[in-house]
């Protein structure tokens, strides 16, 4: 298929500089599914990912590939820095249609256009089958204003296009990758293989943006997307970021299935819904690698349950992370906590939970108020928040019981017997991995309490020898129980122990590139170089590009070299 002129350069940019996390400069890999749809109707489309990248360096860039589209993917956090971006994009391209799309473009439109004079339009929702109308009705000289999921500066829509029933059609976004500046490959082990949530949660964008359908790609298309980016990018480990990836049991034995099925051994985390989960599910998880899940919890407390629309309780949260623990998965749970009319004692809720559930890993948040959540509504017709709220907020997250201004603290430290200032701080300042944000000292407080809890746990959450022993009777072999077994007798530096379980991976399952990595790692660990070299050569046979195996090669011949010198 003949691929003709640069049609559309689709951007991603986020703010960086203090404290900014790396999480930030992650592209969006929606962004690679409108690349694939447009590539495969052979237009030609290019991704770019300008984080960091300073003015004139991002205008050279624009203007050299000279668009006639450039889209903008404009999420909450980084709509500060797309809408400098747009700015440098209009002057560098003065006659670029300028497109913005995305969550906080598709559920603010019009603070998007006030903030932001130089767009064009905005794409709502599902951005491929608008994107490809527009792209093809520019090529074709036509008037691309009528195409669907439309929304103009004067608030004429145009309707929107129906969601794409078999995702599967869209293409997978690796397979069409055509990008500059995109930065650690590591970024695509991010997967997205299912759009909807049947759930309501308050807080939550998902059920307004993508629909409370469920939609799935196939099994066979997942497969394909992990086996490429194995075979392309060396990755061996998986994150699903579906929103709730066990939605549909049959889905998931089938994936662990194409997984068993195939020639390759990947490890995945994935994350899950209390009331979506059971033992079969988790069981045929493991033993297709998938070692860590995540459960969204939430709180300790039902009432707060409850005000979070979170349509699970205390009970299944229990069943969910007890099971998991069965089987023998990493657990981690994610918790709220600065929930208006949130007390204390609900606090205490979640610390005792901490307590209970144990889970292995916690993810801790003050509530946050985006756009497109009833939360963000019913805090606009309360009146709590202003209308231009985001337009307004200097910082990248909004949490929903904020102060404007942390309190100034000052810092002092002894200096020979002299109390100095070196400096100050703010109290009630929270990171939102774009910028920083003040939380009311309830929060403050809670989230301290939290954090606390969640460490103190740590010990006791994790799995001992008699947990693997019944582990490993429950699933039979399983070289996903061997290595987290393997890993926790690192953890109390047990290396012969460590070394017992990766061996036996090895020796079980040649061909899983886990185990000869894990033992060339913890050889590295206890000074045994000769070894690890030698390990890290079979994970290398396995995996030639492996980011982590290539690291501890070349490690290892530089240490080897500058030891014989
Ligand atoms: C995977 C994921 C991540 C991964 C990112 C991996 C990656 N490389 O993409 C990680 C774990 C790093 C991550 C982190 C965070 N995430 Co996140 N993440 C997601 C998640 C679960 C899936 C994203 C995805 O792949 N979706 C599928 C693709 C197809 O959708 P998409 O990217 O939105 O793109 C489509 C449309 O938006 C639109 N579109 C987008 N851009 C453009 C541009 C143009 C020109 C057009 C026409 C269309 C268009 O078309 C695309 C194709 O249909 C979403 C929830 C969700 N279901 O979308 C949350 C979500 C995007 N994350 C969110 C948040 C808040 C965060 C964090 C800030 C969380 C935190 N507190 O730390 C961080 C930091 C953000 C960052 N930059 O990384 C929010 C964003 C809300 C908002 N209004 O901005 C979401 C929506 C979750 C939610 N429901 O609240 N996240
Ligand atoms: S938070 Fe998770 S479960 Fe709740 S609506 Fe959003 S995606 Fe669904």
């Amino acid at each position: 298929m003949r691929i003709r002129q640069l049609s559309a350069l689709l951007i991603y940019s986020a703010p960086t500089g203090r404290d900014v996390s790396p999480w930030m400069l992650h592209f969006p890999i929606g962004l690679g599914y409108i690349q694939a749809m447009l590539k495969s109707s052979g237009i030609a489309c290019h991704l770019a990912n300008l984080s960091g990248m300073g003015a004139q360096k991002a205008a050279e860039y624009i203007k050299k590939k000279n668009p006639r589209i450039i889209g903008l993917s404009l999420f909450t956090y980084n709509r500060k820095r797309c809408f400098e971006l747009a700015k440098i994009a209009r002057a560098a391209c003065p006659r670029a249609i300028i497109l913005a799309g995305g969550p906080h473009a598709t559920h603010l439109p019009s603070e998007t256009f006030k903030s932001c004079k130089e767009l064009d339009a905005i794409v709502c929702g599902e951005g491929e089958a608008a994107m490809l109308e527009i792209a093809k009705q520019i090529e074709k000289g036509k008037d691309w204003k009528k195409s669907p999921s439309l929304i103009f500066r004067d608030c004429t829509k145009t309707p929107m296009a129906a969601p794409i029933e078999n995702l599967d059609s869209i293409g997978i976004p690796v397979e069409h990758f055509e990008t500059d500046f995109l930065g650690d490959p590591q970024q695509l082990s991010y997967l997205s293989t299912s759009r909807g949530c049947p759930s309501d949660c308050s807080f939550c964008n998902t059920p307004e943006f993508w629909g409370k359908q469920i939609r799935f790609r196939s099994p066979e298309s997942v497969m394909c997307e992990i086996q490429t980016l194995w075979q392309e990018y060396g990755l061996t480990y998986f994150n699903f970021r579906d929103d709730t990836f066990t939605a549909n049991a049959h889905r998931v034995f089938d994936i662990c299935k194409a997984i068993k099925d195939s020639s390759i051994n990947p490890l995945w985390s994935c994350q899950s819904r209390a009331n979506m989960i059971d033992e079969e599910r988790l069981v045929a998880m493991i033993r297709a690698g998938c070692e860590f899940i995540q459960f969204g919890v939430e709180h300790g407390s039902e009432k707060m349950l409850k005000a979070l629309d979170k349509g699970i309780n205390l009970e299944q949260a229990n069943n969910a992370i007890s099971l998991a623990r069965k089987v023998g998965m990493i657990v981690g749970i994610y918790l709220i906590t600065g929930i208006p009319n949130e007390t204390m004692e609900d606090v205490a809720q979640s610390e005792a939970l901490i307590e209970k559930l144990l889970p292995h890993n916690v993810q801790l948040a003050p509530l946050a108020v985006y756009p497109g959540t009833r939360l963000y509504r019913e805090l606009m017709d309360s009146g709590a928040i202003p209308k231009n709220f985001y337009s307004k907020a200097k910082d990248a997250e909004v949490f929903a019981r904020r102060v404007e201004e942390g309190i100034m603290e000052e810092m002092y430290s002894d200096f020979g017997g002299h109390r100095r200032l070196i400096g100050y701080k703010y109290a009630n300042e929270v990171s939102t991995g774009a910028g920083w944000s003040y939380v009311d000292e309830h929060t403050a407080k809670a989230l301290a309490r939290l954090q606390k809890a969640a460490e103190t746990v740590k010990p006791k959450a994790r799995y001992t020898p008699e947990d693997f022993k019944r582990q490993k009777k429950l699933l039979g072999w399983c070289a996903t129980t061997n290595m987290l077994c393997g890993e926790a007798a690192e953890d109390v530096n047990d290396f012969l122990e460590a070394r017992v379980q990766y061996s036996e991976i090895i020796q079980k399952e040649p061909q899983n590139p886990w185990g000869w990595m894990k033992r060339s790692f913890l050889a590295i660990k206890t000074g045994d170089l000769a070894s690890a070299l030698q390990d890290v050569q079979e994970a290398l046979k396995i995996v030639p590009k492996s980011p982590e195996a290539l690291d501890a090669y070349k490690h290892l011949i530089h240490t080897m070299k500058s030891r014989k010198k």
